[in-house]
């Protein structure tokens, strides 16, 4: 039996969005992360959220993970759910060329609605179990996640999972590898003075 952390009640809440077209997995990479099974059948989203109380990195954290609509009829939601996001799983489908060209497409997306030059994301290749229906190389992957600088992880969601957990670890981690903001600079004679009495 595991015994509760101690300071659970401190745990950070890190807001993640999963986005990507349609049909590229993103319901099954979470579905995948959040219940340990793969779900087989396409059921488009229109929008899921799921809250898991997790530790990474030896760190007990609150993830918050927003599952998205790739459909394009239901495009319109994306800037709002956009402007919540602390971090973003950029997802296509290595069998899916389109849904590769449209990564650049979210990336873009999301620091114009950050109003940012880089914001914490991390891309995930998926369905790499496919390997007769794939499209897209790795190396065509890596090099758009360099010019992106945007780390680059293979995934499938497909059992036995690849990489499903270290997608959603790996935002997080970028999020918190993020210089804290900066102290604010002392004015003069604002420091504590020691009073004697
Ligand atoms: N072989 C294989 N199939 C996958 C994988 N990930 C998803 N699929 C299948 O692809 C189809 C679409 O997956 P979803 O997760 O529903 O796609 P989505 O990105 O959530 O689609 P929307 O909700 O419409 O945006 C389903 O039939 C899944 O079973 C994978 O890694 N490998
Ligand atoms: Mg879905």
């Amino acid at each position: 039996m595991s015994s509760k952390p101690v300071n659970a009640e401190n745990a950070h809440t890190y807001k993640l969005v999963v986005v990507g077209d349609g049909g590229v997995g993103k319901s099954a990479l979470t579905i995948q992360f959040f219940q340990k099974l793969f779900v087989q059948d396409y059921d488009p989203t229109i929008e899921d959220s799921y809250i898991q109380y997790t530790e990474i990195d030896g760190q007990w954290c609150i993830l918050d993970v927003l599952d998205t609509a790739g459909q394009e009829e239901f495009s319109a939601m994306r800037e709002q759910y956009m402007r919540k996001g602390d971090g973003f799983l950029l997802v296509y489908s290595v069998t899916d060329k389109q849904s590769f060209e449209n990564i650049s497409h979210f990336h873009t997306q999301i620091l114009r609605v950050k109003d940012r030059d880089s914001y914490p994301m991390v891309m995930s290749a998926n369905k790499v179990d496919l390997i007769h229906q794939r499209v897209v190389t790795e190396e065509q992957g890596l090099s758009l996640a360099a010019n992106l600088k945007i780390p680059y992880i293979e995934t499938s969601a497909k059992d036995p999972p690849l990489n499903v957990d270290l997608a959603f670890h790996e935002v997080v981690r970028v999020i918190r590898r993020l210089p804290s903001p900066k102290k604010k600079k002392k004015s003069p004679g604002s420091g504590w003075r020691c009073v004697v009495l």
